[in-house]
């Protein structure tokens, strides 16, 4: 693999030394830099109107891991992968843990589906019929059974419960109904197994979800107990909310467990991460490179690939989520803090500005040559000719998707 230019390099430092910036500590930081990767965003998706599949798609969660593998390769920073139970069902998963450590990865976050079958018509933990919730609690069960199988500690939920018109449910007994539900999974986890709780305002219920924001979430949260946490998805909110600021009230809350990744523009659109609002992406990391180091977050990204190549879709997502690290590691905190203190509105805003500006690319490039990955991991990936084989080698059965 080709090494990055020691000039762009070399000048960069020389810049970052010159404003101050502790480069040694930021490269360490950005070489333990993890993005965990989801199977579902390397099958065949769509939207409602329509699912083109792509050739070399995998078939199954083995052919997804193997995709994975080669977005851990080439970013070094991605040996992670969570699953979505039944889409990623096997019948032995002591066999895919063996295949996921034969690649040198692990599997992540287990999500469990409880909104794809019919019983789920009016909800799933918070449906008005005992015997649904009693399904639906199983089915968390038998995902808490999943995640010690394959070796995870996270239980990683998102319900799609919610209401379609006023008047159809009671507001406050679905959110009890989902209290006792997630009671009994929560007592059912390891004393190391994590719960983390994904909000959502909107989709697929439209007039209310069960658990619609933040403070929905968090509340639910501290009464399950301590090791659930909130997970936050950047495309789960209304247009113009400031997500940052609920990142950093999460942060200081002790409660921000996790992270779902993705780009949106309307709706829970799941783009590439940064494609359409990088800056929203870097004053994210800037409230977390503070708070990171005394709590433990799981960064992962969920995103649906309709219609751009999915490995090469992952990779671009991984580095867009360095470049954001990268220039968040590089505000001048003391000057950052100075401004502010005096009240010094544009020279703290300006700070900011400066991080954001500054060109990162042949730092990440770096630092991924340094963890034995690409320094240009898309074109490095194009040259492999590793989609051209799979392709082939996949032409028969059927793509893996959502279902
Ligand atoms: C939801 C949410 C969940 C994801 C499903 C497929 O909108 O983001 O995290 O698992 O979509
Ligand atoms: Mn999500
Ligand atoms: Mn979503």
């Amino acid at each position: 693999m080709e090494r990055t230019s020691t000039r762009a390099y070399d000048t960069l430092v020389e810049s970052l030394v010159a404003r101050g910036v502790d480069v040694d500590r930021a490269e360490e930081r950005l070489r333990s830099q993890r993005v965990e990767t989801p199977s579902w965003g390397y099958g065949n998706s769509g939207t409602r109107f329509k699912v083109f599949p792509q050739p070399g798609v995998p078939r199954d969660p083995f052919e997804k891991l193997a995709d994975a593998s080669q977005v851990h390769s080439l970013t070094g920073i991605c040996p992670s992968i969570a699953v979505h139970i039944p889409w990623d069902k096997v019948d032995d998963y002591g066999e895919l843990r063996e295949y996921t450590d034969s690649l040198g990865m692990k599997i992540g976050a287990v999500n469990p589906n409880l909104f794809q079958e019919e019983e789920y018509r009016l909800g799933s933990v918070c449906s008005p019929d005992e015997g649904v919730r009693r399904k639906a609690t199983d089915h968390l069960l038998e995902c808490v059974e999943v995640a010690g199988e394959v070796g995870s500690d996270i239980l990683s939920l998102w319900f799609a419960d919610g209401t379609n018109y006023p008047g159809q449910d009671s507001f406050v007994e679905r959110r009890h109904r989902m209290l006792d539900c997630l009671s009994e999974a929560y007592a059912a986890m390891p004393q190391d197994m994590r719960m983390l709780l994904e909000y959502k305002f909107y989709e697929p219920a439209f007039y209310h979800t069960d658990l619609s924001d933040w403070g929905t979430a968090l509340t639910m949260c501290q009464k399950l107990g301590e090791r659930a946490d909130v997970l936050v998805d950047l495309g789960h909110h209304a247009q113009g909310v400031n997500v940052e600021h609920i990142v950093a009230l999460l942060l200081d809350e002790g409660r921000l467990g996790g992270f779902h990744f993705n780009g949106r523009k309307y709706g829970d659109d799941d783009l590439i991460v940064g494609s359409i609002n990088p800056f929203e992406l870097f004053l994210i990391y800037v409230e977390l490179v503070e708070a990171e180091e005394s709590t433990r977050i799981d960064y992962m990204i969920d995103q649906a690939h309709n219609i751009e190549p999915k490995i090469e879709a992952m990779i671009l997502s991984v580095t867009n989520l360095q470049e954001a690290y990268a220039k968040a590691l590089l505000v001048d905190r003391p000057t950052l803090d100075e401004a502010r203190r005096s009240g010094d509105v544009l020279r703290a805003h300006r700070n900011l500005l400066d991080a954001y500006a500054t060109d990162v690319w042949p730092l990440c490039a770096r630092v991924r040559e340094d963890l034995g990955a690409s320094a240009d991991p898309i074109s490095d990936f194009r040259s492999s000719g590793y989609m051209e084989r799979v392709t082939e080698e996949r032409k028969e059965g059927t793509q893996a998707g959502w279902s």
